[in-house]
């Protein structure tokens, strides 16, 4: 057991001496921060002894809950016998390699293109300036220098770094700090429920919105665009599911102007839409897919870019230094938990479970919330769903975001021992894997709960008919 931890004495430490991420840090001083102090499965405590279930493994990472064994096992046999080496001068480790391998039988071919190379960091956002790094490089290497410009798409999330809050689409990282960077385009995100037209069917507009890459490609000019980066399911967007038919599109016109396809998967990967990589699930092939957060199920940071045969072929075969790395590139420690990780997520089938078994009882739940008065829409995807609360299903009119229905729906959560997600109105879960139907009916329990104290408590103040 831990040891108790005095609240207010940490409390008071953190405000004095800890910024917070993506944090208002005067408001998080006058509040105070949950203390959290320990986890066990589906479960975190807070050092007031609170019990909450995760709905959102941790930030999208712990898939395979907390306290397994030998996770901690590897990292500690792993540091007595190599607890760093660098990558740079023409050494290597043997957890770097072995993951490496591990991670190219993983990911499947499409039509013959394989991902037989890794290459690592310490994070998403590291990984997706990586990406960035070796777009220009493979073009530049072909004779193509001009192609610079990197598309993402609104409300897209890519990571917080220079390169990565460039890509990703939100106006507020972008309003701090002179962002994007240079040769970087954004188009619309494929949501229906806000974007769809009236008449329209999701299936027609899934081909609407991807044909705005399209345009966009069109009016910079297709030979001055380098590559198409978007997450197969917005995760920090509030879990956007886009219709089937936009990948196919998507996949047609970077085929037809010949872009590559970054596909962000930080958040889909490793068994969450129940795929090892989501590319599959939808069916389309990236050239590049960024990888972090569950390949060590958060347990140590590591992220990478898993590297396609064209890429690749280009960078190796063409030779010349590739001026980019970082000192924890394959770090042996974190190797060696992803690959007890992914040992654990193979024995215990957690992508097939997703897929056949928890994922379609999570999708059942979790739609039967259309029925709530409060939800304009809920729908799942794998083991990540999303619902909207709106002021009116009939007509979708929304909350006035000085309501801040979201933050109100997640302060019920905490008080009913939930941990799920606000963005904006959506309420957001990505639970661990390892979840039982028992422990599913109990999350949607706890959801339901929530969303009927979030109505009853607008009713009360007049915001809700
Ligand atoms: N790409 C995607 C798709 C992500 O979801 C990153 C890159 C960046 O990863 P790092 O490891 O640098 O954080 C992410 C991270 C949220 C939230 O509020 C989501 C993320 C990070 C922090 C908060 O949902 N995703």
């Amino acid at each position: 057991m831990t040891t108790p931890v005095d609240t207010a004495l940490i409390q008071s430490l953190d405000s004095q001496h800890f910024l917070h991420p993506f944090t208002d840090f005067k408001d998080l001083a006058a509040r105070g921060a949950r203390v959290i102090t320990r986890g066990e499965g589906i479960y975190v405590w807070d050092s007031e002894g609170q019990k909450m279930l995760d709905a959102m493994s941790g930030l999208w990472c712990v898939s395979v809950g907390y306290g397994r064994k030998e996770l901690a096992e590897a990292a500690y046999q792993q540091m007595m016998t190599l607890p760093y080496y660098n990558s740079f001068f023409q050494t290597t480790n043997v957890p770097a390699v072995q993951l490496a391998a591990r991670l190219a039988g993983l990911a499947p071919k499409v039509d013959g293109r394989a991902f037989e190379h890794v290459f690592y960091s310490s994070s998403g956002s590291e990984s997706n300036d990586s990406n960035v790094r070796m777009v220009r490089r493979y073009w530049d290497l072909l004779g193509q220098p001009q192609r610079k410009v990197i598309i993402g798409r609104h409300n897209g999330y890519h990571g917080s770094t220079m390169a990565g809050a460039s890509l990703s689409g939100m106006s507020a990282m972008h309003a701090q700090g002179d962002l994007p960077i240079p040769n970087i385009a954004h188009i619309e995100q494929p949501y229906f429920y806000e974007l769809g037209k009236p008449g329209e069917t999701s299936a027609e507009f899934g081909v609407r919105a991807a044909r705005w890459l399209e345009q966009e490609i069109l009016a910079i000019g297709p030979d001055k665009v380098a590559a198409f980066i978007a997450e197969p399911v917005q995760g920090a967007g509030g879990v956007i599911i886009p219709p089937d038919t936009y990948w196919p599109e998507i996949q047609r016109i970077v085929d037809k102007y010949g872009i590559l396809l970054i596909s962000d998967e930080v958040i889909c990967a490793f068994g969450r839409v129940g795929h090892w990589f989501a590319y599959e699930k939808f069916g389309y092939r990236p050239d590049l897919v960024t990888f972090a957060k569950a390949v060590t199920s958060g347990y140590i940071p590591l992220g990478g870019v898993m590297v396609g045969d064209r890429v690749a072929k280009v960078l190796i075969e063409q030779g010349g230094e590739f001026n980019h790395g970082y000192t924890y590139s394959g770090h042996p420690v974190a190797c060696a938990v992803a690959l007890a990780n992914l040992d654990l997520m193979a024995r215990e089938n957690l992508p097939g479970r997703v897929r056949s078994d928890i994922g379609p009882y999570l999708a059942r739940a979790f739609t039967q919330l259309n029925e709530h008065p409060l939800v304009g829409a809920a729908e799942s995807c794998g083991f990540m769903a999303g619902l909207v609360m709106v002021k009116n299903k009939a007509t979708k009119e929304a909350f006035d975001p000085r309501l801040e229905v979201g933050m109100r729906c997640r302060s019920h959560c905490f008080k009913n021992g939930l941990v799920m997600r606000a963005v904006g109105d959506r309420m957001i879960i990505a639970p661990p894997l390892i979840m039982s139907h028992g422990q599913i009916d109990e999350m949607m329990t706890l959801i339901r709960r929530c969303l009927d104290d979030t109505l009853a408590e607008l009713r009360a103040a007049g915001h809700f008919e």
